[in-house]
């Protein structure tokens, strides 16, 4: 499995020299339609030709240069955003470049954004602290998803969850900042999540592993009479940026592993389908005389996929069929079977990624420990559902649905298949794990296309808008767990691995390595670079990030001043190049210091930053932001201040000082 990638021998001098030409006539060689100047194009054409020599390049690899090269300036046509995992950040991606553009700060303090010190986003990341004050400072970021509209990005929002924690993030696509963290307190872990409904009606999240409702103590032996799992329907509302707790509501699931999650569309709108492993329902206790967790949890050759009627949820909600747990409204388990919202049906063994094809009408399963694609199709889900043709009934009365009636067809894929894309021409991708490879499928007739390793344990992959209801194809991301031989040593901890593809080719080119440094990432969306409407600058002048109007106590150029009130000593202070206007703080040991701090400009990129020794003040105020900084004058002292970023020749002389006077 650890053989390198798919490198075509060195070819004939004639290809060489044929490369060398086109690269020549290209790099300087005249308009179309005139006579090509061999003399220059020869020039050229050795000199490549010497290159890949001393570099040992092949045919193949100069292919795949010229597939991803990006000159500078040049801006990609696609945008990657990428799970953080552990770091509990999202990486914003150019592709074909594969440069790395940006890291969306979102549960984690992030310093260079300030993120996580200011007093608006000390607020945002302590929002979903707990009730008993441990706050949550990392998060497991798993599945990132862009808001859509008729089943297709729209390019405003991403939204995020945090797998440890079961929580959600709003990020808003205008400033790439996180506006919004929830935690619903209704589960305790979350992985069929976020996906978004068609229109972004809702935001999905499911829970992972089943745990009391709400938050409460029970034994482990009541595991299948009290443990439960649950999927949460966020509604979300785009005037107010907001998941809304008070209109979303939940439905309680069986206590099985619901894990991967995704949402019909056109055939299937109305409907999304979840995984679930373990229905075995096994919870541990290898010390105590049971079966270790894994195997326990898989005994079954089938589990369960969930297909779930949210407009059927709906109208129970708005009949008022629920009952409220940690605020939320659930509607519990035996309604949802009464009133037809919820049915199961078996899928082979271990399953991990469910996704709804462009059509709509093919949903795929791929299983762990499976070797198939299985394609179920709605037509034949919402007929057995119609007929009432039951295989049987769990042990909680949800009804199950025959697998021969509900499926089209399996495709024999490889060893370990998890998620799948889509492309243009009708083509599915799925992932292999355990033979760590990619698999091209055609939708249509289930045949096997071609497979291409990759390097190595490939989890998610992403394809240019790949799960909407218009993929572009083209190019595909393979993002491997493993790294292994793939860049020199850097100790025990490696990378991962995103590989990019180029799928128009057969067979397909492995064209790029990228490294990602920062944690696990699971899956990532690629979407076209036109559709995200990105601000240079806040504007007007004074802007809070937060709420995305001009804050009551932002300052103007000349109005600077310092205040001493009640509540402490009040400084209004502005940041232009190359000062902070006043530059000077007096205050007495003990104040409580809030400085109102505005950047002034409206150039694109004149970002300043704002820093204090010894009191952890640190923001970066963007062109025509406003930021809030309080904090506790807590020990006299001389403090100097400074801006941190290199933002013009007078960069070093934007300083000042804060002087606390001793008390005594
Ligand atoms: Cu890593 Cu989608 Cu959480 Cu598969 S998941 S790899
Ligand atoms: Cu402002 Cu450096």
């Amino acid at each position: 499995m650890h053989e390198s990638g798919s490198r075509h021998g060195r070819r004939s001098a004639a290809w060489l020299a044929a490369t060398a030409l086109a690269l020549g006539a290209a790099g300087c060689g005249p308009q179309g339609g005139q006579e090509l100047q061999p003399s220059g194009a020869a020039q050229n054409g050795a000199a490549t030709a010497e290159l890949m020599k001393q570099r040992g390049l092949t045919e193949s690899d100069v292919v795949a240069a010229l597939k991803t090269y990006t000159p500078t300036g040049v801006h990609d046509p696609y945008y990657i955003f990428a799970s953080g995992g552990h770091s509990g950040q999202v990486i914003v991606i150019g592709l074909p470049s594969m440069r790395i553009l940006k890291v969306i700060a979102v549960f984690t303090p992030e310093p260079w954004q300030g993120y996580g010190y200011g007093d608006q986003t000390e607020a945002m990341i302590g929002s979903s602290d707990q009730e008993n004050g441990i706050p949550l400072r990392w998060a497991d970021v798993h599945h990132p998803a862009l808001s859509e509209l008729a089943g297709d990005y729209d390019g405003k929002f991403l939204f995020v969850n945090d797998k440890a924690n079961a929580r959600l993030a709003v990020i808003d696509l205008e400033d790439f900042t996180t506006i919004q963290i929830v935690r619903g307190g209704l589960i305790k872990s979350d992985h069929g999540a976020t996906f978004v409904t068609p229109n972004t009606e809702y935001v999905i999240e499911t829970s992972q592993y089943a745990a009391p409702l709400g938050g409460t103590y029970v034994p482990i032996e009541q595991y299948n009479e009290k443990y439960r799992g649950a999927t949460i329907l966020w509604k979300f509302d785009r005037e107010k940026r907001r998941l809304v707790k008070e209109e979303s509501f939940a439905i309680e699931l069986p206590p099985y592993g619901q894990d991967l999650a995704d949402a019909g569309k056109l055939a299937s709108d109305g409907f999304f389908f979840i995984n679930s492993f373990n229905t075995e329902r096994a919870w541990g206790g290898s010390s105590e005389g049971n079966p270790p967790l894994e195997s326990g949890a898989s005994q079954n050759d089938m589990d369960f996929l969930h297909v779930i009627d949210w407009k059927k949820a709906e109208q129970v909600v708005a009949a008022g069929k629920t009952e409220t747990i940690a605020g939320m409204r659930v509607i519990p388990l035996e309604t949802a079977v009464a009133e037809g919202i919820l049915h199961l049906i078996p899928e082979p063994k271990s399953p991990h990624g469910v996704d709804v094809a462009p059509n709509g009408r093919d949903i795929v399963v791929a299983g762990k420990l499976d070797t198939h694609a299985t394609v179920y199709t709605i037509e034949k889900i919402q007929a057995a559902i119609a007929a009432k043709k039951y295989a049987g009934k769990d042990d909680y009365g949800v009804p199950i649905l025959p697998f021969e009636d509900t499926i089209r067809g399996q495709v024999e894929i490889g060893l370990g298949p998890l998620h799948t894309q889509y492309d243009d021409k009708g083509n599915a991708y799925t992932s292999i794990f355990l033979e760590s490879a990619v698999a091209k499928w055609n939708l249509a007739d289930l045949k096997l296309i071609s497979k291409i390793p990759v390097h190595y344990n490939v989890g998610h992959i992403t394809t240019p808008e790949g799960d909407t209801v218009s993929p572009d194809g083209g190019y595909l991301v393979a993002m491997n767990k493993w790294a292994i031989d793939r860049f020199q040593d850097v100790g025990p901890l490696l990378p991962q691995n995103f590989q990019l593809i180029d799928t128009t080719s057969e067979p397909m080119q492995l064209l790029y390595d990228l490294p990602i440094p920062n944690g696990e990432p699971h899956y990532s969306q690629t979407i076209k670079a036109d559709k995200v409407k990105a601000i240079s600058v806040y504007s007007p002048i004074g802007t809070d990030p937060a709420t995305r109007s001009v804050s009551p106590n932002a300052v103007e150029a000349g109005k600077e001043r310092i205040e001493r009130r009640a509540d402490g000593v009040h400084v209004f202070m502005t940041a232009v190049r190359s000062h902070f206007v006043p530059d000077v703080i007096r205050v007495r040991e003990g104040d409580t210091v809030h400085i109102h701090l505005t950047n002034t400009e409206q150039a694109k990129d004149a970002t300043h930053g704002f820093a204090i020794a010894d009191f952890n003040v640190n923001v970066s105020i963007e062109p025509g932001e406003h930021s809030e900084i309080t904090f506790v004058a807590s020990k006299p002292g001389v403090f100097p201040l400074y801006c941190t970023e290199f933002c013009s020749a007078l960069h070093l002389e934007m300083a000042g000082y804060l002087l606390v006077e001793p008390k005594s």
